[in-house]
Parts: structure tokens; C-alpha cells; sequence
């Protein structure tokens, strides 16, 4: 695809109302201004700005003035809210405060992070196995958090890889990856990993049907043969995610999924199209169909399919990554799968017709109404879980499937929402009986009010958007407070930064009748989706360091005086300390071209927020950065004879430049002596 260079505003969606239009230009008028607002300082001149600004641009910039005040986190001050963004195509999690935007941390999770060593490390890199070898990419959508009754409870965060198909778990006491698990049977885990009210279950679906088990046949031979499978892998388990159970389906394109809750506790809805099982130019060939399908799953039926013995176990090879109590990364290959066909386990699944090529899908926080994002579809239907079971009961079939029933579409519906705008994607909820759905060709947010099916307010947004957040949106409990949209295209949003312009979230204000524009931030690689949840959740149970006395690293150190260099053939270990402000040894001889050198760096430290780093002259991969108490390893391989420093990279003290050393590598089979100084 190529951009025009110095598109005008307009040319952006030809599709937008003129009204639209004049907001999109007056917004931008506005930023500039709330930008400049912004830099002054404090609350004061804030106030006299914008009497100045109500005088000379009209009375839209009094909203604004309350913006900067709504975001305006003083320095010092803490979020409100901690959100977690997903980096989509950076494959790792960011996180950021909210209200102000602030970006805290990247937490890496599918991705390689030389920032801190992370896949590098002989502690992490047994994290990115899987049954395809290394996989040191992928492409993250959806940040999932845990819940207990039904609502977040800030034990852990699960994300998605897309690509690859795996789940991760992230400790929040940590902000630490410490699993990821592979998913069999599976390609293009995206609708993933929404997770049960109780954190029993977290799903994934197969976006792209493949031939299961997957084997070399011709790809127009797809119809039947290719399958779709949904997963249910066991979350409540810290360090023993597994696969539960697989529920094989057509072979359609399985897209999103998101649990029931209340009374639909116990079911899982799944967005599905492609409906028309083709193989070749998907946009036009999976479009054929008036309505695709959201697969209701009981998962509550399947445990008792599977406890009567209607399953099957199928080999299937996927590899399950943890982190040991030593903090070090483990493989186990897992080797076969519990499997379930509708066709073996009546009342287990049912197909919900919905229009049209439906992408998001999501159940309202009293757990009765399931809404989907039919992005070619004008309007957003919204199913019933009453009339569900009603049409089930009454057995209102229009046809079956595989052993699947298709639902009369006029049975289950509870309504539509008309007028949503084009392209409508995600919805969430604020749990005051209103729903939020984006907009992705119209690029707005639509309100509307669950019940009457009214839109009753709409917002534009900057540009295209795709998910939408809101604290605890997806769970039985919103914190309607505030709404992050999600936007793809940012044009003329920021500073350019080259052909690659940064994805955008923008803060909207949803605590009143009107939805009210804060602020926009840019974002790191894609977040498609977010989470949030009360910074009182999470901040008090931060790991501030280690101890030194648990470190059960093998190669792991309790003091300077037990620093030392070993050899074993051409492999080196380094045993090193490194505290504020030396290393241990710092001066190292007798390492050899060809040698595999390793550096086991242990932080000695007992503060908070004292890590120390640890970097070498030719170092092919990564640097360490090492927590307080924690030992992180990295083999480095010199090439040729000389001398190399090495020295901290984390400003830690003021003689943080003090921190360094050397090490004399001479040529291979030399007289020189393996010998180390630890200055002491
Ligand atoms: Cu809509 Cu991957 Cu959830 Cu992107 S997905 S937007
Ligand atoms: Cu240690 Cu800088």
C-alpha cells in the first residue's frame, strides 16, 4: 500500500459526515492548544489559559481546560489506574498510567528484549521454545487479566501470541513473564486468552483452519478438511498452564471469544467467519455469507463429556515453558491432547447466526446480552442468553452442522442496534446499563443504552479505531470512569516520525452523559486491545527484590569471596558479583579464542530499584540487567586476542563509571595462566 505525501485531512475517510469533518479539523485546533496548555505549570495558569483560549477559539475549549485538568497527574503522584497495553507486532506488553498516559514499563513476553537480556539469557531463553524451535517473535493482541467473581483481581495478566500459537502468563507482582504455553492444533491464536469469571479457563481459537492433525495435503482441498479448534487451557494454576480440552469445529476463521458470566457462567462465545470455508481471497470469497456464526460453547457440558469418556486423546506435540523456583526458565514437551467433536457430546455446542463476517465479541457485565462486531454489517446485533436457552430447549433449529444445531436467528436475538456506525468492531461496557462500540471505518466511538438498543452519543476519534477499553469493561464490574480508544492511524496526529507514525490511544472521559475527548498518547508497535484495573490492586504487592539468601541459582553467588572463574575444555564459567560499585573479579585472564565464556552475574544488592547491568566489548547478543539478589547468565565468545572491557550499563551509583573491568583473551593453546583479581 503507498500514502499519498501531504494528505490532506479530508482525503482520510471519504466516508465521514461533513459534521464529523469540522470536529476532526477543530480537534486539531484544540490539541495544539492543550499541548501548549500542558506546558505551563500548575493548575493556576491553566485556569487563566483557557479564559484566554474560550476568547479567542469559542467555547469548545472550555472542555478542554477540564481535560488537562482531568489528566494532570502532579508530579509525585501516582495513576489511578494501571494499564496494560498489548505491543501487537513488538510481541511484548506495555504498561502505562492512566490518567496521564505515563508509559511505565515494557514488559517482555514473546519477543526478544536486549534491554534487560530477556530470551538471551541461559534463565530465559528456554521461554520462547516451542515445538517449531526458537521463536523469539510474535505478534501480541490481547491483554487479559484474572479474575476472581467475576471481576479483575491483579494476579496476573495473560496475553496472546498470534502467531505462533501461545498464551502467557505474566505475574503482576513481578511484571514478569513466568509462562508460556503452545497451543496444538492451532494457527493464528487470536481469539485469545479471554478468561473465565473464576480464572478457571482461558480460551484459544484457531484463526486460520488447518488440516488437524496438520499434514501435507493440496490447499484447495480445504472444505472438510480443514478444521477449526477451540481451546480451554487451565489458568488458575501458576506454572502448570495445560491445554484442558479442544473442541473441534468447521473449518472456519475463529476470531474472538469472551467468557459468560452470571447467569451465562459456564459458556464461552466464540466470533467466527469465513463461514464459507474458502482457501483464496478471503476478502471477497469469505464475504459470500449474509450471516456467520458465534459458537456458544458449554464448557461446564464438556467436562462431563470428557468425565463420561467422550473424548479422545489425540498426539499432538507442544512444549509448556515456566519458570522454576530458581527463576529459571524450564521446557517440558507435552504430548498429546484431550479432544472433543460435537458430534460425541450433544448440548455441547451451538451456532448463533450473526451478520456479518462478526470479529469482536462481548457479553454485557449482568452476563444476559452478547453483543458482536459485525464489521460488514449495518447494524450490531445483539443476542440473548435467555432466548438462547429458550431456543435450545424448544430445540428451534434452522439446520446442524458437524453435530452442531444452528439457532433460528430471530429466536436468539434480543435486538439491533441501528445506525453504528461503519465498521463497528469491539464493544465494551461501563456498567451502567450503556455499551461502547468502535467504529473502525467511521473511526468514532458509538454509545448506546442496552435494553432500547438506542445510540445515544457518539464521538469521533483519531483515526480508525479498533478495540476499545475500559477499566474492567469486559467484566462483571466496570469502572466507568474512563475509555481508551485504540486507534490505528495517526496521519497528522504527532511529530512525524518518518513512513512509521505510532499507533494512539486517547483518553475519553465516559463519566457523564456525553463522551468528552482528555487526551491521546502514542503507543508502542500495535495494541489492539487493552486492559485496566485500580492501581490499589496491584501497587502494594510489587517484589521490590529478591533475596539474596533464597537465590537458588546454580551459578549464583552470596558474596564477593565466593566470585571465581572455572574452566571446563573450552567452556568458561564466570562466577561474578556485582555490587554498587565494582564487579567481582573485575580483571579475568587466560580465556581463549574459541572459548564459550559465561558470565553468571549475581546482584548482591538488598535495595529496591538497584539493579546493576553488565555489558561486553563484541558482545553478540544482549546486555544483563540484574535484579537485586537475582544471577543472570550470557555466554559470550570472543573472536579474536586483545583486551575487552566490560563495565555496568544501569546508572546505579555516582562511581556507576567506576564500574568496569577487563578481560585478556589470548590465542588459542597459549601458556597464559586462567587467573582473576577481585581486588581484594
Ligand atoms: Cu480487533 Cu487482533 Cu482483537 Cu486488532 S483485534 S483491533
Ligand atoms: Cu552498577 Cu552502574
Amino acid at each position: 500500500m503507498t500514502r499519498k505525501r501531504n494528505q490532506k485531512i479530508t482525503d482520510l475517510s471519504p466516508a465521514l459526515p461533513l459534521d464529523t469533518l469540522t470536529s476532526i479539523k477543530q480537534s486539531i485546533t484544540m490539541n495544539t492548544l492543550t499541548r501548549n496548555l500542558l506546558l505551563g505549570i500548575g493548575a493556576i495558569l491553566l485556569a487563566g489559559a483557557t479564559l484566554f483560549a474560550c476568547q479567542t477559539a469559542g467555547t469548545q475549549r472550555v472542555g478542554d481546560s477540564d481535560a488537562a485538568q482531568k489528566v494532570y497527574v502532579p508530579p509525585g503522584e501516582h495513576d489511578e489506574f494501571y494499564a496494560f497495553m498489548s505491543g501487537g507486532f513488538s510481541g511484548q506488553l506495555t504498561v502505562y498510567g492512566l490518567p496521564s498516559g505515563r508509559l511505565l514499563k515494557t514488559v517482555p513476553v514473546f519477543s526478544h528484549f536486549p534491554e534487560n537480556g530477556w530470551g538471551y539469557t541461559e534463565e530465559t531463553k528456554n521461554m520462547l521454545n516451542t515445538s517449531y524451535g526458537f521463536a523469539p517473535w510474535d505478534d501480541a493482541h490481547h491483554p487479559e487479566l484474572s479474575m476472581t467473581d467475576g471481576v479483575p483481581d491483579g494476579r496476573w495478566i495473560f496475553i496472546n501470541g498470534n502467531n505462533t500459537p501461545r498464551v502467557a502468563r505474566i505475574d503482576l507482582t513481578e511484571f514478569e513473564t513466568t509462562e508460556i504455553l503452545e497451543i496444538p492444533n492451532s494457527a493464528g491464536n487470536h481469539g485469545s486468552p479471554f478468561i473465565t469469571p473464576d480464572s478457571k479457563y482461558l480460551v484459544a481459537t484457531t484463526r486460520f483452519s488447518v488440516p488437524v492433525p496438520n499434514r501435507d495435503m493440496p490447499i484447495d482441498e480445504y472444505k472438510g478438511n480443514f478444521k477449526g479448534m477451540l481451546s480451554f487451557i487451565r489458568a488458575d494454576q501458576p506454572g502448570d498452564m495445560d491445554v484442558a480440552f479442544q473442541v473441534l469445529v468447521p473449518g472456519y476463521n475463529y476470531d474472538l471469544a469472551h467468557s459468560g458470566k452470571g447467569p451465562s457462567y459456564g459458556w464461552m462465545f466464540f466470533t467466527s467467519y469465513n463461514s464459507e470455508e474458502a482457501n483464496t481471497l478471503l476478502e471477497v470469497n469469505a464475504s459470500q455469507n449474509d450471516k456467520d456464526f458465534i459458537a456458544a460453547v458449554n464448557w461446564q457440558r464438556a467436562e462431563e463429556c470428557i468425565e463420561a469418556g467422550n473424548a479422545r486423546q489425540m498426539p499432538s506435540r507442544y512444549l509448556h515453558n515456566y519458570m522454576d523456583e530458581a527463576h529459571i526458565a524450564q521446557t517440558e514437551e507435552k504430548t498429546s491432547v484431550t479432544v472433543l467433536e460435537p458430534a460425541n457430546c450433544e448440548q455441547l455446542v451451538y451456532f448463533l447466526p450473526t451478520p456479518k463476517s462478526p470479529h469482536g465479541v462481548d457479553v454485557d457485565p449482568s452476563g444476559q446480552y452478547i453483543v458482536a462486531g459485525g464489521k460488514l454489517a449495518t447494524v450490531i446485533p445483539v443476542h440473548s442468553f435467555e432466548k438462547m436457552q429458550q431456543a435450545i430447549a424448544n430445540e428451534d433449529f434452522e439446520t446442524v452442522i458437524d453435530g452442531i444445531p444452528v439457532l433460528n436467528y430471530e429466536s436468539v436475538i434480543a435486538g439491533e442496534v441501528e445506525n453504528p456506525g461503519l465498521g463497528p468492531l469491539h464493544t465494551e461496557f461501563d456498567g451502567k446499563g450503556f455499551a461502547y462500540t468502535t467504529a473502525f471505518i467511521s473511526s468514532e466511538i458509538v454509545k448506546w443504552e442496552l435494553g432500547t438498543w438506542q445510540v445515544v452519543d457518539r464521538i469521533p476519534v483519531y483515526y480508525s479505531v479498533g478495540h476499545l477499553m475500559i477499566p474492567g469493561g469486559d467484566s462483571q464490574q466496570p469502572a466507568g470512569k474512563y475509555l481508551v480508544a485504540l486507534n490505528k492511524i495517526t496521519k497528522d496526529r504527532y511529530l512525524p516520525t518518518g513512513p512509521e507514525l505510532a499507533h494512539a490511544a486517547q483518553l475519553i472521559d465516559i463519566s457523564g452523559e456525553k463522551m468528552k475527548m482528555l487526551l491521546d498518547f502514542p503507543t508502542m508497535g500495535e495494541p489492539h486491545y487493552a486492559q485496566a484495573i485500580a492501581a490499589d490492586m496491584i501497587k502494594d504487592k510489587q517484589v521490590q527484590m529478591y533475596p539474596l539468601e533464597e537465590n537458588t541459582n546454580p551459578y549464583g553467588i552470596k558474596g564477593e569471596g565466593e566470585a571465581r572463574v572455572e574452566r571446563d575444555g573450552n567452556e568458561v564459567h564466570v562466577y561474578m558479583s556485582t555490587i554498587r560499585t565494582h564487579f567481582a573479579p573485575d580483571n579475568i585472564e587466560g580465556i581463549q579464542v574459541g572459548d564459550k565464556v559465561y558470565f553468571h552475574v549475581t546482584n548482591l544488592e538488598q535495595d529496591w530499584d538497584i539493579p546493576h547491568g553488565f555489558a561486553i566489548l563484541g558482545m553478540n547478543t544482549a546486555e544483563l540487567l540484574i535484579m537485586p539478589g537475582q544471577t543472570r547468565s550470557l555466554i559470550w565468545e570472543p573472536k579474536t586476542e586483545g583486551v575487552y572491557p566490560f563495565y555496568c550499563t544501569d546508572f546505579c551509583s555516582a562511581l556507576h563509571q567506576e564500574m568496569q573491568g577487563y578481560v585478556r583473551v589470548s590465542k588459542a593453546s597459549n601458556n597464559v595462566p586462567l587467573a582473576f583479581g577481585t581486588g581484594n
